[in-house]
């Protein structure tokens, strides 16, 4: 699941594990920055600080030990035991935030999960689409407290959301953007239409 802050993304992870679990899916939910203790430690590395603690390479970098640690110790040994994953982002979120927002470059980012990931990728991700503004009024509404990347300039978030949907514009078998601005039911009646068409399995309305 991914999107820009205040999307939804954490609301739908939670409903779309509960309608797979109900459908007797064995499922786990896990998130990035995170997932394992050592990429829970890269987290509060990354999201605390000033806005301008980490430079955009470092910080990618960041992201690949803490993606590589989370791959090897949860989510590679979870999909060989036949569990699904859904995680609240993965790869993406690189590509989208360091590739575009932080302007390191799409060819940088690609060639940095090519060396880390090899050529893993998740089947289905379903991009939250949601104008910035909005998405950052949800998230201070929630917390007047904000993370590093909230307290970065809209100019900045802009480029994440644009780099999302180029992301999906180029890879149309693996993405899926969903309207975020429409009301939570609506987003979750489409991320369970998503997953019925793209997964093939037949979720419960
Ligand atoms: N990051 C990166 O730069 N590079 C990377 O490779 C990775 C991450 C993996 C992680 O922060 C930060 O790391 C993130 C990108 C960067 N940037 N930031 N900030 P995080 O995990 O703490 O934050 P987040 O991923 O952005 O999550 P979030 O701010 O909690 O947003 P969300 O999960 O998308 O939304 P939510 O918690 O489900 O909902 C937010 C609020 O909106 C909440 O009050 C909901 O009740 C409400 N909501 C949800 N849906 C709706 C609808 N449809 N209508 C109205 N209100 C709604």
């Amino acid at each position: 699941m991914e999107g820009i802050e205040g999307a939804g993304k954490s609301t739908h992870v939670w409903h779309l594990v509960a309608d797979l679990s109900a459908h007797g899916i064995d499922v786990v939910a896990t998130r990035e920055p995170g997932g394992t203790l050592a990429a829970e430690a890269v987290r509060t590395l990354i999201l605390s600080d000033a806005v301008d603690a980490w430079l955009p390479m470092s910080e990618a970098l960041l992201h690949y030990a803490a993606r590589r640690d989370h791959v090897d110790r949860l989510i590679a040994p979870a999909l060989a035991a036949g569990r699904w994953v859904v995680c609240d982002r993965f790869a993406d979120s690189t590509m989208a935030y360091q590739g575009y927002g932080q302007q390191l470059g799409t060819e940088t980012v690609a060639r940095l999960h090519a060396l880390v990931l090899g050529e893993l990728q998740p089947d289905l991700t379903l991009i939250l689409d949601l104008d910035v503004d909005v998405g950052l009024d949800r998230v201070r509404r929630r917390s007047p407290l904000s993370d590093r990347y909230e307290r970065m300039d809209p100019r900045f978030h802009r480029r994440v959301r644009a780099g999302f949907l180029e992301i999906a514009h180029n890879d149309p078998d693996r993405c899926h953007v969903i309207d975020a601005g429409a009301p939570p039911d609506a987003v979750k009646a489409a991320v369970r239409q998503a997953v019925r068409q793209r997964l093939r399995v037949e979720l419960a309305e």
